[in-house]
């Protein structure tokens, strides 16, 4: 009820919606409209109520709803169903829990999370409203093996978004995105399925949006960045997240089709900070070092090592570093 008002509201812009209307509409009376509208105002909505014109929204916070995001989306499936939750433990682990009940497509997405997973069993710092941490469910009819190329779809689609709020990132193969040399953007990608069927996908993206230096821990420092950071100024988390939603639809979609990902691969391509550099591969203890010569068609890395040998790196168990540092 809460969030149908909440739409009605939105739809009346700056003219006031009546109660009566609200009431007519709903069928309830006017102190269940009341008790909407104050937990709407928990929620950190500012609503104006004037007697005999009713109630305007001043104010909406800035919060990652599905009611916040929906005016920015023009996707079909994905980020139509949205869980949201002030604070969780990882994106990632609640949205496997519901992987199998809910369709294609849906996010769960959290303000805070307070144990956020990176690869390998690492840790993703994930501060209170200060980024996008989100994970999507993904159903793709391909043979697990092509999951792998899910990831660059992800990091594809974050490039591109913010490519069109005018900020240039750099893409380090497999799953990081990075701004001035230093990671802005973490993807991680679950997958459960069986001997040659996936039950689903999960695509947990972290995006350091709005983090000042302090939110960052002094030994990330080196490495970590954020938007705000970057651009001196607060970037529109809703705008931003909305858009990277509508991204990924478009680029998913030619992967769900035939496994297809030549566009993606062109942007990983064109955006990457990698190709051409020498690079570190690091696998467990083992540690090899290369020059990074390219990506082919399934989104492998092109590595020509010190001996001279040409191999495909796959982007499961392997860490790449640049010679002298992070990237
Ligand atoms: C990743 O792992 O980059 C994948 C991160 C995925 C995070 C998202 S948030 C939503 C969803 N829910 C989750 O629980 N996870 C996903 P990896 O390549 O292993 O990088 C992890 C390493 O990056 C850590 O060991 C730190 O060194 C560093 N790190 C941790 N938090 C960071 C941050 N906020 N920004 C930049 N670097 C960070």
């Amino acid at each position: 009820m809460k969030n149908e008002i909440l739409r009605m509201l939105k739809n009346s812009k700056d003219e006031f919606l009546s109660g009566e209307k609200i009431s007519d509409e709903f069928g309830v009376t006017r102190s269940a409209i009341w008790k909407n509208m104050n937990s709407l105002k928990e929620l950190g909505y500012d609503i104006e109520s004037v007697p005999r014109k009713g109630y305007r929204i001043i104010y909406s916070p800035d919060i990652l709803t599905y009611e916040e995001i929906e005016s920015g989306l023009n996707t079909e499936y994905i980020g139509r169903q949205v869980f949201y939750f002030d604070t969780i433990s990882s994106t990632n682990i609640k949205a496997k829990e519901i992987a199998l009940e809910e369709p294609e497509g849906t996010v769960v997405i959290s303000e805070e999370q307070t144990g956020g997973i990176g690869r390998l069993g690492r840790t993703w710092v994930s501060p209170k409203k200060k980024g996008i941490w989100m994970s999507i469910i993904l159903k793709p009819e391909v043979e697990p093996m092509k999951v792998s190329k899910i990831a660059l779809v992800g990091a594809a689609a974050v490039n591109r978004a913010l490519s069109d709020i005018g900020i240039k990132s750099g893409i380090k193969w497999p799953n990081d995105i990075v701004i001035d040399g230093k990671k802005v953007c973490g993807i991680l990608t679950e997958m459960s399925c069986e001997l040659n069927m996936i039950n689903y996908v999960v695509m947990g993206i972290g995006i350091n949006v709005n983090l000042d230096n302090v939110d960052i821990p002094d030994d990330l420092q080196y490495k970590a960045t954020s938007l705000k950071i970057v651009e001196n100024k607060e970037i529109n988390r809703k705008r931003l997240l909305a858009s990277i939603l509508n991204h990924f639809e478009q680029l998913y979609k030619d992967f769900k089709d035939d496994g297809n990902i030549t566009k993606v691969l062109q942007i990983c391509r064109d955006n990457s900070v990698l190709l051409g550099e020498e690079v570190r591969i690091i696998r467990g203890k083992d540690l090899r070092i290369g020059k990074a010569l390219d990506l082919n068609d399934e989104g492998q890395l092109i590595v020509q090592f010190e001996n001279g040998t040409v191999e495909n790196i796959f982007s499961g168990e392997v860490s790449v570093r640049g010679i002298n540092g992070y990237i």
